[in-house]
């Protein structure tokens, strides 16, 4: 076991006896998001919790203590390498580095690990010898992806942890309120610091009913999503409670905590239950189940809450799992939901290419037993009922989530039952679910429309494959499958029949799965260095190197009102994290900043010219490409502000997107809503994202236009205040509009120290 005996005895311990402590000051029963944050405060005493009393949901901030920190290879490098600045000796909790993002998909599991290993290798070594000198645990590339990992060896039910990826709440299956952060925060809580969250709301989430054939837990939040879209879950801990929620496998539950991302949530929990227990069992956590059951009334939410949920919930949705079809939700955005009944008129309608050219399980999201099992199965029937010689016609492939899952299916047959209908299996690792995706089926270079169908969690726009025309869908494994056999997008198994060569029809019957292994999983260690005390390890870095490069620190803010900025681009429409810095082929910089830097917003749309990548410089009068513009601005001394749309910055925990402009002299990012991840990211950088108090602003940005920002000087720059934004148009005109920001008193000094980082090293300079 990976995880600390002693350490969970005591958690476990104290966790009653901290909840009694939280209920006799609040005198209110809570619910279990709320127990998870009151027990992990960091000051934990009386007078804290009564402070809480005032406290607002969505508004107020907490200090929270987490119990552990996962970080995925894409963002640990520069996570690491502020954390390298904040002269630590060691992490001060469990910490985990795991190699899952760099790992490119193009020939198979063997060949592609062996040639990520060469092509990353100056990044592996760097991220173990960092590892190895903090006491941090290294997971090897080929170990799996973070969120299974973390699933399978360190998740326990009351904990609270964060990771540096989006996906991190896939953990709340298990009972962990998990959140995803960017690397500024986990290096505040491998310093020892506190972790500040602003306290979320809730949205009580009340399953009934039983899953029916077909339908499976990802369509739970798939459903969900096209009720709350992108960001309805912003601000909000989606807590899921009820009957139905009792028959859904633990895995099954993390899927459907993994997906709350997708709608912007702050992380999506679930009650311990029989089936948690039944998963620690077999993931060999045997005494940590015990531990759990000696106090699983509290793992729960009060009973009076799931009596009356209203009454304590910001939110109340209630869904009839009886009532729920298959969902099949896209393209381009994970919230367009589709019940499959009604798809293929869609296809129809839509106009959506109608040929499936891939289809594609796996990932993070649903790799488990279980899924590949039903997967397993569906293959299996159209085998023996088709003919041996039957194929998937699409192109099919599968990433296991991590060794120990891909091991369990090759002894117990489902990869080779998969392997036998034409599908190809992929590292475990993240490869074509980031844009590690080397396809030669279709034209990327000409934007070749097509389709295809993913049971992975996200599908923006040139996400997979990074060509903009591939129109992306996500459902089930268990649809995907059915889907890739049939090869076309309008097929609907529960109605239509599949047909062979020889033109023999027949109808898939409901798939089945096993949740767990019967035999038990195949286990291995030997992908993890364990952390151990090794004080004597020195980190070069090579000036020369093109994939690592040390940080310098950012300047302190000069005190002054920000006073005619540019606008380097004022975006339209969607603006995730992947249009500000994409991932694929640039993942290769993600530890070089200044590499990294030439994509900055190359993604977005300018709202002006309607194009992708040409921005006007003021200062020639000509379009050039968003970074040029960007550079030539700072070199001159002009500073220049990004305008976005809705949600800007939704998607990745990546902090790229926010370090990329600070170190480019961007100065604030004014949009109509920010998405949380990427809110906190730009304040911790030293950036000012801000919004407009009335939306309708957005359209009176010109794109001459000088922009001051007013109410940041002599001490005017408070919590809860808002600023001034002055236009000023080429032709003389003034005009100026409310911002709204969300800074607390803390996250101003971050900014008047130019990062929250410089404000970390000074403390420790002057200590
Ligand atoms: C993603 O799914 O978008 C990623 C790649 O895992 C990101 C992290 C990253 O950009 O490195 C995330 O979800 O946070
Ligand atoms: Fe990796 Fe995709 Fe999961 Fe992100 S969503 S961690 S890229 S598998």
């Amino acid at each position: 076991m990976t995880l600390d005996l002693k350490e969970l005895q005591k958690h476990y311990q104290e966790f009653p006896e901290k909840i009694s402590l939280v209920k006799k000051v609040l005198q209110r029963p809570l619910t279990l998001t709320e127990k998870i944050l009151y027990t992990h405060l960091f000051d934990f005493k009386r007078e804290t919790i009564e402070q809480t009393k005032d406290f607002r949901r969505g508004e107020s901030y907490i200090n929270l203590a987490p119990d552990r920190v996962a970080m995925q290879d894409a963002t640990a490098q520069m996570a690491l390498l502020q954390f390298m600045l904040a002269n630590q000796i060691k992490t001060a909790v469990p910490t985990t580095v795991h190699c899952d993002h760099l790992i490119r998909a193009e020939k198979g599991a063997k060949a592609d690990l062996t040639k990520a290993k060469e092509e990353n290798e100056e990044v592996y070594e760097f991220l173990a010898a960092v590892s190895q000198k903090y006491q941090i645990g290294f997971w090897k590339p080929g170990s799996g992806i973070i969120h299974q990992v973390i699933l399978e060896n360190y998740a326990f039910p009351g904990g609270l942890m964060i990771g540096t990826d989006s996906h991190t709440p896939n953990a709340g299956g298990l009972g962990i309120l998990a959140v995803g952060v960017g690397g500024a925060d986990a290096v505040d809580v491998m310093s020892g610091m506190p972790w500040e969250l602003k306290l979320p709301k809730i949205i009580g989430i009340k399953l009934t009913g039983k899953l029916q054939p077909w339908v499976s837990a990802k369509d739970i939040i798939l459903k969900l999503a096209g009720i709350l879209t992108v960001k309805g879950g912003t601000g909000h801990v989606l807590e899921y409670f009820g009957e139905g929620s009792k028959n859904i496998s633990c895995t099954g539950k993390a899927t459907i905590c993994n997906m709350g991302a997708e709608v912007g949530a702050t992380s999506s929990l679930f009650a311990y239950d029989q089936k948690a227990l039944k998963y620690l069992e077999f993931t060999q956590r045997k005494e940590i189940a015990e531990l759990a059951q000696t106090i699983e009334k509290e793992l729960t939410s009060d009973q009076l809450v799931l009596e009356k949920p209203e009454n304590y919930y910001d939110q109340l949705i209630e869904l009839d799992l009886n009532e729920l079809e298959p969902q099949i939700n896209g393209p381009f955005s994970p919230d367009k939901a589709w019940n499959l009944s009604e798809f293929a008129q869609a296809v129809k309608q839509e106009n959506y290419p109608e040929k499936l050219t891939a289809a594609l399980i796996g990932s993070c999201t649903n790799s488990s037993y279980e899924d590949i099992d039903r997967s397993a199965n569906i293959a299996k029937e159209a085998l023996e009922l088709l003919g041996e010689d039957f194929k998937a016609k699409a192109s099919f492939m599968i990433t296991p989530g991590s060794e120990q899952i891909r091991a369990t299916i090759e002894r117990d047959g489902q990869l080779k039952t998969l392997e036998t209908i034409g599908a190809k299996v992929l590292a475990n690792a993240c490869g074509p679910c980031i844009g590690q995706w080397k396809r030669y089926d279709i034209n990327i270079e000409e934007n070749e429309a097509n389709s295809i169908v993913i049971s992975f969690n996200r599908n923006f726009a040139g996400r997979n494959d990074s060509n903009p025309k591939t129109y992306a869908f996500v459902a089930s494994p268990e649809i995907v499958t059915a889907l890739a056999l049939a090869g076309r997008l309008s097929f609907n198994p529960l109605k239509d029949s599949l047909v062979n060569q020889a033109g023999k029809a027949i109808k898939l019957t409901p798939p089945q799965g096993e949740e767990l292994p019967k035999a038990g999983f195949v286990t291995s260690q030997e992908n993890l260095i364990s952390p151990q005390e090794n004080k004597k390890i020195e980190i070069k870095l090579s000036t020369k190197s093109q994939r690592l490069q040390l940080l310098k620190a950012f300047p302190a803010w000069d005190g002054k009102d920000i006073q005619a900025a540019r606008v380097l681009i004022k975006a339209e429409g969607k603006c995730t994290t992947d249009h500000i810095s994409m991932a694929g082929s640039w993942l290769k910089y993600r530890g070089h900043l200044a590499n990294i830097s030439e994509n900055l917003l190359i993604g977005a749309t300018n709202y002006f010219n309607k194009k992708q990548n040409q921005v006007k410089n003021q200062t020639n009068n000509t379009y050039q490409e968003v970074p040029a513009v960007a550079k030539s601005y700072q070199k001159q001394g002009i500073p220049w502000i990004i305008i976005g749309d809705e949600n800007y910055g939704e998607g990745s925990s990546r902090e790229h997107a926010a370090m990329e402009p600070r170190f480019l002299g961007g100065v604030a990012v004014i949009a109509k809503s920010i998405a949380r991840i990427h809110e906190t990211n730009l304040k911790k950088q030293g950036m000012l994202p801000l919004v407009f108090r009335d939306p309708s602003d957005y359209y009176q940005i010109g794109e001459d236009d000088l922009l001051s920002i007013l109410g940041l000087a002599e001490g005017e720059f408070k919590p809860g205040k808002n600023l001034v934004l002055k236009i000023m148009s080429p032709d003389g005109q003034a005009k100026s509009c409310q911002l709204v920001h969300t800074f607390n008193q803390a996250q101003i000094s971050w900014f008047r120290a130019g990062s929250a980082l410089n404000l970390i090293a000074r403390r420790r300079t002057e200590h």
